[in-house]
C-alpha cells in the first residue's frame, strides 16, 4: 500500500519519514520528486489548511494514489501573523531558507525580548483520489532568538526557540524536535484518520 508525499521540500521529508513511522504507519511513503512530471501546485489558498488540501489533492488526482500533504511557516506575533502562508518566499525567492531568516532578523532587530512571542504552524492534509478529504492542524509555541544557533533541522529553526525550553529547535536532535513540534503534533493526529480512511 503506497502514500504518495506532496512535498519538494527535503526538511519535510525526512520528518515526515520519521513521524509516521515512528507513529506505526506501515506503508511505502514516496516522495513527490519520484513524480517530476507532475508539475507544482500553485498554492492560492489563504490558510495553511487550504494549501495542504489543495497539494494533496493535485498530488493524488495525478497519481491516483492516496496523498498526503504539509503546508507549514513562521507566524510572528509583533509581525500580525508574518509571515505565515508566506514562510517559504518571505525574501523573494520562493526556497531560500537563508535569505528569508535573515530577513527576519533584520525585522526583529529592535524588537524586545518580551515581544517576541512566535509559533510554527502546520497543517496536515490527507486527499484520496476520489476527492475524498480530511485536514488537521499543529503548532508549536516559541520565542524568537536575536541571532541563528543550531545546524539541524531546516528553515527558521535555527531563531525559533520553544517556549519551557532553552536551545533552539535547530540545536535539537531530530527525535526531540519530532516530539514537540507542529509537524509532529498534525501528522500524529492525521495517522488515525489515514488507518480509517485507508482500511489500515
Ligand atoms: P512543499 O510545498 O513542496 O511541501 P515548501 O518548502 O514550499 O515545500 P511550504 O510552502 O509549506 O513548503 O513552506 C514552509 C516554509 O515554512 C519553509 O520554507 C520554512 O521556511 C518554514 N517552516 C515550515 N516548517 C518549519 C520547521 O519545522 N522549521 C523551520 N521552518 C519551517
Ligand atoms: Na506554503
Amino acid at each position: 500500500q503506497h502514500l504518495i508525499l506532496a512535498t519538494r521540500n527535503t526538511g519535510k521529508i525526512a520528518e515526515l519519514r520519521a513521524i509516521l513511522s515512528g507513529a506505526g504507519l506501515d506503508v511505502e511513503l514516496v516522495g513527490a520528486d519520484a513524480y517530476p512530471e507532475i508539475p507544482d501546485v500553485k498554492e492560492t489558498g489563504v490558510t495553511f489548511a487550504e494549501n495542504a488540501l489543495l497539494k494533496a489533492h493535485a498530488l493524488a488526482r495525478a497519481t491516483g494514489i492516496p496523498a498526503v500533504a504539509d503546508d507549514s511557516g513562521l507566524c510572528v506575533d509583533v509581525l500580525g501573523g508574518a509571515p505565515g502562508i508566506f514562510s517559504a518566499r518571505w525574501a523573494g525567492r520562493h526556497g531560500d531558507d537563508r535569505a528569508n531568516l535573515e530577513l527576519l532578523l533584520a525585522q526583529l532587530a529592535d524588537i524586545d525580548e518580551g515581544h517576541r512571542g512566535a509559533h510554527f504552524a502546520c497543517a496536515a492534509a490527507l486527499a484520496l483520489p476520489d476527492g475524498t478529504e480530511r485536514v488537521v492542524e499543529g503548532r508549536l509555541e516559541g520565542t524568537l532568538r536575536y541571532a541563528p544557533a543550531g545546524s539541524g533541522g531546516f528553515g527558521y529553526d535555527p531563531v525559533l526557540q520553544p517556549l519551557g525550553g532553552t536551545r533552539t529547535c535547530a540545536e535539537l536532535t531530530a527525535e526531540e524536535k519530532n516530539a514537540i513540534s507542529h509537524r509532529g503534533k498534525a501528522f500524529r493526529a492525521l495517522v488515525p484518520v489515514v488507518r480509517e480512511l485507508l482500511a489500515l
